[in-house]
């Protein structure tokens, strides 16, 4: 472990240059205040000039309860809009960042926990994860950018019966869903997020880029629009020196070869 670090809310180290940011208040099972938020905000800029890719987890029994409900009680409509749209700006941040983020998830991952996790860009849930979306259960609605990334994820379907029914998915389910993408034993995610954080830095960074922000782009765009904003793309990452070198390595048999599962 190198350069860890502790502030309020989130621990930050640094690990073959991928940034383990953990989220820290195990105590209201790591519930986001306002200060949270900022706190999170402060991390992704750092990481973002530090390290190639992020894993995101939570300290304690529980990845993240959402929204610190206590905190929620007596704000003005305004407050709330203000509050929503700086959740929407932070979590931006991470989505359409220039580093792959990959999420290790355990116990809770409910209401903002999961807007939070949806907002990374592979998701890694260890068999104790459970998610749900209760925020119908306390009189409000998703306001950390759910309504968009969830229901991609799991379709509007399905989030619509966790928002009306109260619906909890274990891990398991959650990975039919879409929701996440690996399941593994319970307490192997953050290890099976950073082997896969690490096999993500080994790319070109200019690839990991295009991957983070031209796919969900594109998805929002019609298909001809998106086929021709995909040409460019790649015409622009192979053309890089480093896409060069990268395509001689290969012709060259110095790269390593695509292995069929299970072979070594
Ligand atoms: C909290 C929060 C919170 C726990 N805000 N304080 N999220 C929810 O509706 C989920 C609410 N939380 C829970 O259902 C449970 O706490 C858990 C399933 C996550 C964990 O259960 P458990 O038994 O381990 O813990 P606990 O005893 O319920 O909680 C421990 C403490 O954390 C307790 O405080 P204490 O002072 O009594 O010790 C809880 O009050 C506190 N705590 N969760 C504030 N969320 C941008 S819009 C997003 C909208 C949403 O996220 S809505 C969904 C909110």
């Amino acid at each position: 472990m190198a350069d860890a670090t502790a502030s309020n809310f989130v621990t930050y180290e640094l690990r073959d240059e991928i940034a383990h940011i953990g989220l820290n208040r195990p105590e209201k099972r790591n519930a986001i205040s306002d200060r949270f938020v900022e706190t999170i905000a402060e991390t992704v800029a750092r990481a973002e000039d530090e390290a190639k890719a992020v894993v995101l987890y939570g300290h304690g029994d529980h990845f993240c309860a959402g929204l610190d409900l206590a905190e929620h009680i007596k704000k003005t409509p305004m407050e709330g809009v203000r509050g929503s749209r700086r959740w929407h700006a932070v979590f931006a941040g991470i989505e359409h960042g220039t580093i792959p983020w990959i999420s290790a998830l355990h116990g809770a991952v409910v209401g903002g926990g999961l807007e939070l996790a949806a907002s990374t860009h592979i998701r890694v849930a260890d068999r104790s994860a459970f998610f749900a979306l209760p925020e119908g259960q306390r009189g409000i609605f998703v306001g950390g950018g759910g309504s968009v990334r969830v229901a991609r994820l799991a379709g509007v379907a399905r989030m619509t019966d966790m928002m009306l029914t109260g619906r909890v998915a274990a891990a398991e389910e959650a990975e039919r869903w879409n929701i996440v993408q690996y399941v593994v034993d319970k307490g192997e995610a953050r290890r099976k997020a950073h082997e896969l954080a690490c096999a993500a830095a080994s790319n070109a960074e200019i690839s990991n880029y295009a991957v983070i922000n031209a796919l969900p782009r594109i998805q929002d765009m019609a298909k001809e629009d998106g086929l021709f904003v995909e040409s460019f793309i790649a015409s622009f990452t192979a053309t890089t020196p480093e896409a060069e070198e990268r395509l001689r390595a290969f012709l060259d048999k110095r790269a390593a070869r695509v292995k069929a599962p299970g072979t070594s």
